[in-house]
């Protein structure tokens, strides 16, 4: 049976395992502004570095994409995330309220409950004790973030004086909160203009891609070679979730009619989809949801060069990662604390946690000790402690 493109976008948004677009390595060319623990001081530093880093970015894009094809134009780079006066008032779905939260941010996540990116954004937030209300977005109308121009989810939003701050994509989203908190004299607003959209056509279509979106942005100048190489490390696989891990999930979950069936029924139970659909839409959704993407998980699995035997490029991922953890001889990749990578990957991981392939991954590599190492700290809030020193 054909699948239409259409078609299979509206399943791949009511699944939202799917696949990223390709990104964009600017890493070299903008590590200036990469991760450290002396904050910037000054507002003259963050111009200059604004005006260097905008240079670098414009430059380290423009030339990537002459260099990938020559023909492809970047159309604009939108730095300035717009500051919106408000948002329509919309029901909040769950409040998350951490009593030790020293942010004073307000935020608002919109999210669906079992996307991979979504979950990988409450990961961070859970770890750092930060609160935020959930606003869950209809897969399917989607009308709670008919107000953005931006049509992906996570959305975050964090309201302030001047009005909403908005936040797009996982990664920058996590970064931008990061480089925050590790910085809290200056605001979001100014840290999130380091993370310019840019925008280019590709195959006759227009694309986006978010710069700088694994950087904190700190200066670097005081750190030590240790800390650099960790921060390094930690962006590479932070990028290779978003690039390669995230990609091996939906053809796993999806790999038979049954499997398929059993992951939709996962996602309803774990999204309350009882509680925000009627029965019928619900009913629909997991039927024809799970065929659909049993058939668009063969395609995924094409695109993206995984094994005959999904399960085994699920498992040489996993093995990947845990090499990585244990060659640094802790308990995570970051140490005796996770770092933003092994939030990342615990995060996408957790959205697929009711599936059989969470289960086989579980028999096959020793992904387990290290998987709800990680979860504990997350739901202990962990990283809240090391916040107030
Ligand atoms: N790079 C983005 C990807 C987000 C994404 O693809 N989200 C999916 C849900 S899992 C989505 O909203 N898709 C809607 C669409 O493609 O229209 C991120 O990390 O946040």
């Amino acid at each position: 049976m054909a699948f239409s493109r259409v078609g299979e976008k509206m399943f791949v948004k009511v699944l939202c395992h799917l696949p990223t677009r390709p990104v964009l390595n600017c890493g070299t060319n903008v590590r200036m502004f990469s991760k450290g623990f002396t904050p910037l001081k000054s507002n003259v530093w963050f111009l200059s570095l604004v005006g260097i880093g905008t240079g670098a970015v414009v430059g380290a894009g423009y030339s990537y994409l002459k260099s990938k094809e020559p023909q492809t134009p970047v159309l604009t780079i939108q730095k300035d995330l717009p500051t919106i006066k408000s948002i329509p008032k919309m029901e909040v779905s769950r409040k998350v309220v951490f009593e030790n939260d020293s942010t004073g941010l307000r935020l608002k996540l919109f999210q669906y409950a079992t996307c991979p990116f979504c979950c990988k954004v409450r990961a961070f937030l859970d770890y750092y004790g930060i609160s935020y209300d959930v606003i869950e977005v209809n897969p399917v109308m989607r009308q709670q973030i008919r107000w953005s121009h931006y049509k992906k989810v996570p959305i975050l939003v964090a309201e302030n004086q001047d009005g909403c701050q908005q936040l797009n994509d996982s990664s920058m989203i996590i970064s931008a909160l990061m480089s925050y908190i590790i910085d809290k004299s200056e605001s979001l607003t100014n840290i999130v203009n380091f993370y310019p959209t840019m925008l280019y056509k590709q195959d006759g279509y227009e694309k986006t891609e978010i710069l700088n979106r694994y950087f904190l942005m700190c200066q670097e100048k005081n750190q030590d070679e240790k800390t650099k190489e960790a921060m390094t490390l930690e962006r590479k696989w932070r990028q290779w979730v978003d690039d390669t891990f995230v990609h091996v999930l939906s053809p796993n979950v999806y790999r038979t009619r049954s499997e398929a069936l059993e992951t939709f029924n996962w996602f309803s139970e774990a999204g309350e989809w009882e509680t925000h659909f009627p029965a019928w839409e619900r009913k629909i959704v997991i039927y024809v949801g799970a065929y659909a993407m049993w058939l668009i998980s063969k395609r995924l699995k094409k695109r993206h060069n995984l094994k005959d035997d999904v399960r085994q490029s699920f498992y040489d991922e996993c093995n990947e990662w845990m090499k990585a953890v244990h060659k640094q001889g802790t308990p995570f990749l970051g140490g005796e604390q996770p770092n933003l990578a092994d939030l990342a990957v615990y995060g996408v991981l957790n959205s697929i946690e009711g599936s059989r392939a969470f289960k086989d991954v579980l028999s096959h590599t020793k992904l387990g000790v290290w998987y709800w190492s990680v979860k504990a700290q997350v739901n202990k809030h962990k990283g809240n402690d090391t916040l107030k020193h």
